[in-house]
């Protein structure tokens, strides 16, 4: 593999006219005919040499318009094929082997199980035919599958069956046919003796839609809840953005084996099992949450995605951004609009905000890349939602609707950029969006200083604004960004105050920073008042204002923004936290100010008037988001030292809230049957948050484990209750977790969950503990979502025991890493993003983290995925 350059993007220079596939499926090997239409473009490179992607193909035969080509007719290499002369119209048929049950990759055509599915996004589909795997080549496919009746009765692709043949041999054969020019990506193709449940779907012009979910047997009775989100999402697409189905069909195949979530390939989605298959004796709250919106995403790709798609991969973030805007702003419709934002921020800041700091920083358009897997990011997906988001904020939601009509109007059917995307926003609302464009181009999270200055006598407050944006990887001293900030002001005792900006009386303000430095003036100022800045997180940055803890109680109490009220408690918790690490450090003793403690009581006081926004409030920082926040005020981390100031500091917060938690448990007690719906939801979430508090208490808290685990009748409160008898002794959740494994080792996903738990536990041996799971027998290196449930979830969700002084957490995972090297690149790549914030920590675990990364540099031939994070780490 090599670099990829945005800045050397050429089109291609010939034009696919159609696209038609015979695969052929056979006991050990699949083989594959591809039947090319061509033409030179007169607009293009007419002496260019004709060259197709392609890798690990054995060629049967390549035909150029019927004639047979002799192997010194074209050149062969690790990449693809070259063809020197070609006519200026032609068809191209080339043959070839493949071998999908060796293919651990997971990428291409592999085997799950008892079926063959594809995964072709990013670069997969040249693993299957030689081909112009490039999102600017788009053709209508036409595809033909034949295999065994018995073995796989079902054929599916993209788009219409158009033909059944039954043919000799107990084999058959199924025609697909995909109006819709499309590019490789979208390719999709399923095999398989696979259960089917269908539904239909009537758009708002009145045609039927077929939907179907496939899954193996056994699952069929677990897609209700899936089936269910997709109608909703359907609907929704109607109702908010105008945007119907467009094929007589909609098939979703749940697989065991998959890379990532889900694909949107045009037609025919293929979805890891985790966001299909539930219910409410297997499924927590947090699943049936995670299928809605991923449902929902990959369709929202349909237009977002599939009808416009993206020229190149750099403008990933055109389909992946605003696909993630919409799955947000769906699921804020079907939930609660505050929650999800509160959660959407925390994890942008856990996962992006750290990337955007590391060496792998890149902007949401990228500008370079070895490995494209790599880049399907937190930065791409999330921090682009963002920039959707803020387009949204500075155009208003009626010109932004008529932006998304404007975009869909001009490139249906087209592949094209970010900047496509924001010129239809501009053109559509008018607004300028000149000085915006720098958020696709500019790495790094910027930092907001905010000061205040209250001239009593006048009546007048100026807010300074400053921002200051960090150097990243290639890029230093970069320009001001346009940053909108939605702003109130409360009096001290919680009224949303009105005052006058620019002569204009309000509640609430847009103010768009665009310069270095900016000073904001309001008069009417006569008491003194207490600003709620970036309401809703109206902006990817940093902020940085001087509230004091009086301030900070206030907005926690009265902001009407809660998604501000959820943000003065973070405040609050990160100042409080930084206090005590100082005081740690210094050796003076650690003290939890009363009225930092005073100001959570007070909103456990009153869970009741949101148990939703109380869950979250009071559901602290975890030593990840810990370790994030002392890096990003360069303090060196240092893990032992985090784990226990923050355990000092819930002791502090629990001992007076004792009762108040006890009573919050029993008044949050759900009756009658499991609902997925947001009120039960967020009541579980309160009554599991509070037994996660009782259980600290060292002489009561197993008991209340093991009573929650006895009433537990959903597997949301089953898992709150194991998750946290796992962490307790050997003979506290030996049993409980026997208990569970009998019950479930016939449900892969419900073991994923026991095999999480225990890497989660923050028990000390739980690393030998990882070591001897690897040994069980359900476990599989080779299945991403075991490896994800237990390295992973050890690895990235238990950072006190990865993070050990003898660095043996790292070299375990360096050795896994390797191993998967060899298997599965793609998630290797993502276990090894872990060590990425090295440079973050303190002696010795810094030097440790170093080792593992230069011991897996070691290895020759290391695949690129692999190699790139590497390297950049190390750079
Ligand atoms: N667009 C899909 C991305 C995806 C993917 C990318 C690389 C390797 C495997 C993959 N599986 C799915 C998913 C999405 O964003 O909807
Ligand atoms: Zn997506």
């Amino acid at each position: 593999a090599e670099m990829h350059y945005l800045k050397d993007y050429r089109p291609f220079d010939f034009e696919l006219k159609s696209t038609g596939l015979d695969v052929s499926i056979h006991g050990t090997f699949v083989d594959v005919t591809a039947r090319l239409v061509m033409e030179r473009r007169q607009d293009g490179d007419v002496q260019a040499p004709l060259f197709l992607h392609g890798e690990d193909l054995e060629i049967l035969g390549i035909w150029l318009d019927g004639r047979l080509l002799a192997p010194r007719e074209f050149l062969q290499d690790g990449q693809g094929v070259t063809f020197f002369d070609v006519p200026v119209s032609f068809e191209l048929v080339t043959k070839v082997r493949i071998f999908p049950d060796t293919n651990t990759a997971l990428e291409g055509l592999y085997r799950a199980g008892s079926m063959l599915c594809t995964q072709c996004e990013a670069e997969g589909f040249r693993k299957i035919t030689f081909y112009p795997d490039r999102p600017d080549v788009m053709a209508p496919f036409h595809v033909r599958i034949e295999a065994d009746r018995s073995l796989f009765p079902v054929l599916l692709s993209n788009g219409n069956p158009v033909k059944n043949e039954t043919l000799p041999g107990n084999r058959h054969a199924v025609c697909w046919e995909d109006p819709f020019p499309k590019p490789s990506y979208l390719f999709a193709l399923v095999a398989g003796d696979l259960a089917c449940q269908k539904d239909f779907f009537r758009t708002a012009d009145g045609r039927d839609v077929q939907l179907a979910i496939y899954t193996e047997h056994e699952n069929a009775n677990q897609c209700e809840h899936a089936m269910v989100s997709l109608k909703k999402a359907m609907t929704w697409d109607e109702d908010v953005f105008g945007l119907s189905y467009d094929l007589d069909m909609y098939m979703i195949v749940a697989t065991n084996d998959f890379n990532m979530g889900a694909m949107e390939n045009k037609g025919l989605n293929i979805f890891n099992s985790k966001y299909v298959l539930a219910r409410p004796e297997t499924a927590t709250d947090g699943d049936f949450e995670g299928i809605e919106s991923v449902i929902a995403h990959e369709y929202f790709h349909n237009w977002t995605g599939n009808r416009v798609t993206v020229k190149n991969w750099f403008q990933l973030s055109l389909k992946e951004g605003l696909t993630v805007f919409r799955d947000q702003q769906f699921t804020a419709d079907m939930q609660s609009a505050s929650v999800k934002r509160i959660q959407d921020v925390r994890s942008l800041r856990a996962r992006q905000f750290p990337e955007d700091a590391g060496p792998m920083a890149h902007s949401v358009r990228p500008e370079a890349y070895l490995e494209m897997n790599n880049f399907y990011t937190a930065t791409v997906y999330d921090k682009g939602a963002e920039l959707i988001r803020m387009i949204h904020t500075l155009t208003g939601p009626e010109n932004f609707r008529s932006g998304m009509d404007l975009y869909f109007a001009r490139h249906d059917g087209k592949a094209v950029t970010c900047e496509d995307f924001v010129a239809a926003m501009e053109d559509a609302s008018g607004a300028d969006l000149s000085l915006f464009r720098l958020w696709y181009a500019q790495a790094g999270t910027p930092v907001l200083h905010v000061t205040t200055d209250w001239d009593e006598g006048k009546g007048r407050l100026t807010l300074h604004l400053r921002q200051d944006i960090p150097d990243t990887p290639g890029q230093k001293n970069k320009k001001p960004m346009v940053i909108p900030i939605r702003t109130a002001f409360f009096s001290r005792s919680g009224e949303q105050v009105l005052l006058d900006y620019r002569g204009k009386k309000d509640k609430e303000f847009l103010l768009v920073l665009r310069s270095k430095e900016e000073s904001f003036v309001f008069d009417g100022v006569s008491l003194p008042v207490v600003p709620s800045l970036l309401r809703g997180f109206s902006a990817p940055v940093r902020l940085r204002i001087p509230l004091n803890t009086e301030e900070l109680a206030v907005l926690l109490a009265w902001d009407s923004d809660p998604f501000n009220r959820w943000e003065a408690g973070r405040m609050l918790v990160e100042r409080t936290f930084r206090q005590l690490v100082e005081d740690h450090r210094a050796g003076r003793s650690m003290v939890v100010p009363e009225d930092v403690i005073a100001a959570f009581q007070a909103v456990l006081e009153n869970a009741d008037q949101d148990p939703a926004l109380a869950a979250e409030i009071l559901n602290m920082p975890s030593e990840g988001e810990l370790y994030h926040l002392l890096a990003a005020e360069k303090i060196a981390v240092n893990p032992l030292m985090v784990h226990e100031v923050r355990e000092f500091f819930l002791d502090a917060l629990a001992r007076p809230l004792k009762t108040l938690w006890e009573r919050t448990w029993y008044a949050c007690r759900t009756q009658g049957a499991y609902v997925f719906r947001a009120a039960d939801v967020s009541k579980r979430r309160l009554k599991n948050l509070s037994l996660f508090w009782l259980s600290r208490f060292p002489d009561t808290g197993f008991g209340w484990v093991e009573r929650a685990a006895e009433e537990a009748s959903c597997m949301t409160d089953r898992m709150a209750a194991l998750q946290l008898a796992a962490h307790f002794h050997e003979e506290g959740s030996r049993r409980m977790l026997l208990d569970f494994e009998r019950e479930f080792a016939q449900d892969a996903l419900v073991m994923d969950k026991w095999f999480q738990v225990q890497a989660l536990s923050r028990r000390e041996n739980t690393l030998a503990r990882v070591e001897e799971l690897m040994g069980h027998p359900l476990f599989s290196m080779k299945n991403p979502n075991k490896v994800r449930a237990l390295i992973g979830a050890f690895a990235s969700g238990n950072p006190f025991r990865f993070h050990r002084k003898d660095g043996a957490g790292y070299a375990f995972l360096a050795e896994r890493v390797l191993e998967l090297d060899g298997l599965n690149p793609q998630v290797g790549s993502r276990m090894v993003s872990i060590l990425n914030a090295w440079k973050t920590f303190e002696e010795p675990w810094r030097s440790e983290m170093k080792k593992a990364l230069m011991h897996i540099r070691k290895k020759e031939g290391l695949s690129s995925d692999i190699r790139e994070v590497v390297d950049r780490a190390l750079a």
